[in-house]
């Protein structure tokens, strides 16, 4: 009996668990990115000062609870050197979350030829697209229509995958809420990368 209680209450308490990667250039704010989102989805989460962050080297992980579901956020370097190792992720990923700088106009069409190289990836065929034209707090960044004009041409390559672009603040929090709404819906919705059964401790 206690066997079966415990199985029961071990599948009720299962989570389904998504894995989501923050990728774009070094500086883009994916670190700001993932700890607003940590503070803003996470009861009592005290983090780090986001004005005191500095640029991803390696990978930060996080992970929030939404909407029935665990995201797990991994926020990976965005050097050059960097960049060639986002694809050992991508097979494990369920969502793409690409941060564009939109301050940082002169590196837009680098950060636009990353986004080609990773669409490129047929790893990430199926897999929903989150890009976040960042840093919108600031009065001179190009807005999400400049953003989307300079990626106009990568759409050939998104295909039926769920894509989506819109502005940010990761520094204020300015459209993150909604940004990871969508996400989850997405996930969540699509068939070809079931989640991973988790506890949900
Ligand atoms: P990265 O992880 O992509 O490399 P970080 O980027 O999160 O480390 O952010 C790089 C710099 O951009 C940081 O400033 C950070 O405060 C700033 N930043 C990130 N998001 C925003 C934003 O939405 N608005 C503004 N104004 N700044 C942002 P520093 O000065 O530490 O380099």
């Amino acid at each position: 009996m206690y066997t079966l209680l415990s199985g029961l209450l071990r599948h009720a308490l299962k989570k389904d668990e998504y894995c989501i990667l923050i990728l774009g250039l070094d500086n883009a704010g994916k670190t700001t990115f993932l700890e607003q989102t940590k503070t803003k989805f996470t009861k009592n989460y005290k983090g780090m000062n986001l004005g005191k962050i500095t640029t991803t080297v390696g990978l930060n992980i996080g992970k929030i609870d939404i909407s029935g579901s665990r995201l797990m956020f991994w926020d990976l370097g965005g050097q050059e050197e960097l960049q060639s190792l986002w694809d050992k992720y991508f097979a494990e990923s369920h969502g793409i979350i690409y941060l564009v700088d939109s301050v940082d106009v002169d590196r837009i069409q680098e950060s636009k030829q990353a986004f080609d190289n990773m669409l490129r990836s047929e790893a990430l065929d199926t897999v929903p697209l989150l890009v976040l034209a960042n840093k919108q707090d600031v009065l001179s960044c190009a807005t999400v229509l400049d953003i989307k004009k300079a990626f106009h041409d990568s759409s050939t390559h998104i295909g039926n995958r769920d894509c989506m672009i819109r502005s940010v603040s990761a520094l204020t929090g300015q459209g993150v809420n909604e940004g990871i709404e969508w996400m989850v819906k997405c996930v969540q919705r699509n068939p070809y990368r079931p989640p991973r059964q988790k506890d949900g401790a």
